[in-house]
């Protein structure tokens, strides 16, 4: 289980006093190979779990000569936590955009990168550029990765059989309508154990807006999820991609690209188990992930060496191909696989992305309480 999340009051005095009382950090060391080959010639990243190729870490190190020590978490709390508990020992950690880098930003937690060591920048795409401005400034400290939307997964044949053959899989209602969700609860519901998400789409579904303050936001939430609670087998962020794929649950509210990779994994096991993605009619959190240096990262110009090679479309398109998500690389979307490319669950249509909401960095007072609530209804108490 992810550690609960800390004030950002409190996050920020630490983090300020683990930088040298706020004083911004000097840009990343130089990042060119042979730069880089004059220090310790290794690299320890901290990604989210199942958002590499299986082959991406390898062909770096052999291309590179650096060793890299590969870790992988499946929440942001859980990054935060390090960060900010300072000497994490990370070169390149993987934050969600808002609040998350944003405020991470704001505590001089990131080194500003060093462009000129960066030449496959041009490659990224100004519209995701542009969207992460109000995050960080000039973009001058993260380099989007993957963007992606939080719907729902789902077992083809078991929610067909509960539901009937006409009844329309489009909405959150699979999770939050008591009356649907009870005739699912048997074959198990999954929701992502996250603050953000599990509130968002929430509120999403009672027509409400899902970064909104002071109209009762929390209490509804807690009530349409503690109608539902007795049905929700389990919160987790990361354990539903097998668990769909082997079958084990039927519903799961989850990241697009991991439901896809679930679905994938069933195909390859020719299991028999069907696994679709739906971005529910209401609509959806959208976020964008990025890639940053720590400002205490032992081998930072590893971590430029690291982050060009990510954005070279060659590494970056058979990423995407893999993990089933949109990369940030604009020039790389020719490279990506057709199937890809074309899929709606991962390059969604016009009207769709009409309806997806960014999360938004919400008032300190309310994040905590959103933290105090959401414990609360994981245990339906
Ligand atoms: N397996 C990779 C999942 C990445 C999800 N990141 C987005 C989190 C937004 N709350």
């Amino acid at each position: 289980m992810p550690p609960a999340r800390l004030p950002a009051l409190a996050l920020l005095a630490l983090a300020l006093a683990a930088c040298g009382g706020g004083k911004a950090p000097d840009a990343a060391s130089p990042a060119d190979p042979a730069a880089a080959q004059q220090g310790p010639r290794q690299l320890n990243i901290y990604n989210w779990s199942d958002y590499v190729a299986e082959d991406t870490i390898a062909r770096f190190e052999k291309e590179t000569g650096i060793k890299v020590v590969y870790d992988v978490y499946d929440s942001n709390e859980m990054l935060e936590a390090k960060l900010l508990a300072g000497s994490s020992g990370y070169d390149v950690v993987f934050p969600s955009a808002r609040p998350f880098a944003q405020r991470h930003i704001l505590a001089n937690l990131y080194l500003p990168l060093d462009r000129a060591k960066l030449p496959g920048w041009g490659n990224l795409d100004p519209a995701v550029l542009a969207a992460l401005e109000d995050v960080d400034p000039g973009n001058r400290h993260l380099v989007p990765y993957m963007w992606g939307t939080t719907g729902i997964g789902y077992n083809v044949a078991k929610v067909r059989e509960r539901l009937g053959a006409d009844f329309p899989i489009d909405s959150w209602n699979l999770i939050f309508d008591p009356a649907v969700a009870a005739k699912l609860g048997d074959c198990g519901i999954a929701v992502l154990d996250d603050e953000q998400e599990g509130f968002g789409a929430a509120l999403i579904y009672l027509g409400r807006d899902p970064n909104g303050v002071g109209g009762g936001e929390i209490e509804a939430a807690a009530e349409l999820f503690g109608k539902v609670r007795p049905f929700i087998r389990y919160f987790h962020s990361s354990k539903y991609i097998d668990d769909l794929a082997n079958g084990e649950i039927c519903v799961a509210m989850g990241y697009n690209g991991d439901v896809l990779q679930a679905r994938d994994r069933a195909s390859e096991a020719a299991n028999g188990v069907e696994v679709a993605y739906v971005i529910p009619k209401e609509g959806a959190l959208r976020w964008i992930d990025s890639a940053a240096i720590p400002t205490d990262a032992p081998h930072a110009a590893n971590a430029l060496v690291f982050l060009e090679f990510l954005l070279r479309p060659d590494v970056i398109a058979p990423i995407s191909d893999y993990v089933s998500y949109a990369s940030a690389n604009l020039a790389a979307k020719p490279l990506v696989d057709e199937s890809v490319r074309n899929d709606p669950g991962i390059y969604p249509a016009p009207e769709v992305l009409a309806r997806l909401v960014d999360p938004k960095k919400l008032p300190e007072n309310e994040s905590r309480a959103r933290v105090r609530a959401w414990t609360s209804i994981k245990s339906g108490s």
